[in-house]
């Protein structure tokens, strides 16, 4: 496969930014092997609705299941490496004086890669908390497939991780729009760009004066607004930049 062609104009506005900020969806880890949230999901759990079970009522409704299903994919993910994409980010924020990278992935693959100060928007799939207290658990037992629970008040441990109609972390999505508002390019990587706050991160970007680039192999409702629209694989892309970038 031929490489991608990166824009010359792009690559110089890289080269000119004091601060760049890469915002990326699940997409950027599809390369690793790890099923996009809409992907269709496999197996026993091809008949639930992720956006049914990623919600407090449904881990208020059956526990258990909600468990097996984090339990489930975070057993995929303990198999998965970061892949070309996430590698090429670590370098891109060594050539640049602010780098901020914001993530809405809870796969924990960014700083598996080496990314410093990676801003987790909705949570980590690998950290545990209590459901009642909200205080994050380092160790619990996997007895069967129900939630452990809690060592200090023995209510449910679920995962650290934010469900659909939930807040998000209140430092995180802060300090996600301030970078928004003060960089000069922001990249939005691998996101169907549908979920909210988190998808207005870009226009904030963009109605503060960045520049803003969209890598996805597939047009979003982003595409009709960036400055630079690069239909591809991150995993492709991310290096042939790198590379224009350091020639
Ligand atoms: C909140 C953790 C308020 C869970 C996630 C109507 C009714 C009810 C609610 C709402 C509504 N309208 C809006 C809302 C709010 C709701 C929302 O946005 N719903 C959407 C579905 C419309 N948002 C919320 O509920 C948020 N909370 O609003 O709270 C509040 C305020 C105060 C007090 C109380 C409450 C919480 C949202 C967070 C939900 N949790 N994740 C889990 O993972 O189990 S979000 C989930 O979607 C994942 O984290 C995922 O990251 C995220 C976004 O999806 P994407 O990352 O974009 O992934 P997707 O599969 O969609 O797309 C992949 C893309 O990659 C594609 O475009 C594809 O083309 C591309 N791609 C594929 N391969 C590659 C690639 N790109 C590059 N390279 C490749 N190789």
């Amino acid at each position: 496969m031929s490489s991608p062609t990166i824009p010359h104009q792009l690559i110089e506005k890289i080269k000119q930014a004091q601060h760049i900020v890469v915002f990326t969806g699940a997409g950027i880890s599809a390369e690793s092997g790890v099923p996009t949230f809409r992907d269709a999901q496999t197996g026993l759990w091809a008949k639930y609705d992720p956006l049914e079970l990623a919600t407090p009522e449904a881990f208020q409704r059956d526990p258990k299941l909600v468990w097996e299903w984090y339990a489930w994919r975070r057993e995929k993910i303990n198999h998965v490496k970061p892949n070309a994409g996430h590698l090429a980010l670590v370098e891109l924020a060594q050539q640049v004086p602010q780098f901020t990278l914001i993530t809405q992935n809870v796969d924990g693959l960014h700083q598996q890669a080496g990314s410093q100060n990676v801003i987790e928007l909705h949570g980590n799939i690998h950290r545990i908390k209590c459901a009642n207290k909200q205080n994050v658990v380092e160790n619990w037992q996997q007895l069967d497939g129900s939630p452990p629970e809690c060592p200090l008040c023995g209510d449910h441990l679920r995962p650290d991780i934010v469900w659909f109609g939930e807040a998000l972390p209140v430092d995180a999505i802060s300090n996600a729009f301030a970078a928004a508002e003060q960089c000069d390019v922001l990249f939005s990587i691998g996101t169907s760009s549908l979920v909210q706050p988190a998808a207005s991160i870009p226009l904030e970007a963009l109605q503060h004066g960045a520049t803003v680039v969209e890598i996805n192999p597939n047009p979003t409702p982003l595409t009709e607004q960036v400055t630079f629209s690069i239909l591809g694989q991150a995993g492709q892309i991310l290096p042939t930049l790198i590379r224009q970038l350091t020639a």
